[in-house]
């Protein structure tokens, strides 16, 4: 079987270079695998199934094109996109996974996850994921008005993007006894998560076995793709221009 991984696309109207990129990674590479995984942040921001744009809707015709021409598709939430909901993936023809999420490849058991739970030691983005994530504060942001969405998102993405810039990398980063423990929980030996845009893939050595960490990269100057078939695990990029 074939499988084709993405994330951290972070689609929005300003950027239609990314969004023909991926439309037309959906019309070739998406076309030739079993699978397509989109582990988070597939759209800068989403506030919600009722929020309808053109970019929304052209996506979604893609996807349910693709779904109908024969690959499964599969969507992980991000910390951008957690409001992704049953409407969406209707619409689209996908299947939405929770974080984390186990699964067979080739017969191997792989973790998936979006990656900002691994980032333990960033502690203000901890607290705030506890506080959004809770199902009472999903409930209660689901039913605000789509303006009053609108209002907070921005004020979270302002936040977001002034205190980022003042975090050291490491912070920002995945914690590695995290990532151990919780692929020692989930017992596999690949995890295959974005997040950090720090794409790579890390050899590990987990409990004397070895064992390895794949991120994916986000797409902004190049667009990354992982693709997994029986000869393994492929990370490629290519420039969006
Ligand atoms: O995504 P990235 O890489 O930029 O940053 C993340 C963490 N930041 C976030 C916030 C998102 O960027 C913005 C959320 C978009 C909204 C989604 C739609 C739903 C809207 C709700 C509708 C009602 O996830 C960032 C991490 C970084 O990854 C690396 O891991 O550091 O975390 C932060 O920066 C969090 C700050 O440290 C703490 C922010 C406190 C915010 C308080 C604002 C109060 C306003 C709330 C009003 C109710």
């Amino acid at each position: 079987m074939r499988y084709l991984f993405i994330s951290d696309l972070h689609l929005q109207p300003e950027r239609p270079d990314i969004t023909r990129a991926f439309l037309y990674c959906l019309n070739t590479h998406a076309r030739q695998v079993d699978e397509l995984y989109i582990l988070g942040d597939f759209f800068e921001v989403w506030l919600g199934d009722d929020e309808q744009s053109p970019l929304a809707s052209e996506v979604i015709t893609a996807l349910a094109e693709l779904s109908a021409a024969g690959t499964r598709i599969y969507l992980m939430h991000g910390n951008r996109d957690f409001l992704l909901g049953k409407r969406f993936c209707r619409a689209a023809g996908c299947t939405l996974l929770p974080d984390p999420t186990v699964v067979k490849l080739n017969g191997e058991r792989v973790l998936l996850m979006h990656g900002d739970s691994l980032c333990t030691d960033d502690l203000a983005y901890m607290k705030m994921r506890r506080l959004l994530r809770n199902p009472l504060s999903l409930f209660i942001l689901r039913s605000l008005s789509l303006n009053q969405r609108r209002k907070i998102g921005r004020k979270l993405r302002n936040e977001s993007r002034e205190q980022t810039r003042q975090k050291p990398g490491d912070i920002t980063d995945v914690n590695l006894g995290q990532v151990a423990e919780t692929m020692r929980e989930h017992n596999v030996r690949t995890l295959i998560h974005g997040h950090t845009h720090r794409p790579a893939i890390h050899q590990l050595v987990i409990d004397s076995e070895p064992a390895q960490r794949i991120v994916l990269g986000d797409w902004d100057c190049d667009g990354w793709l992982l693709e997994v078939d029986e000869q393994g695990y492929r990370l490629e990029s290519f420039p969006l221009t």
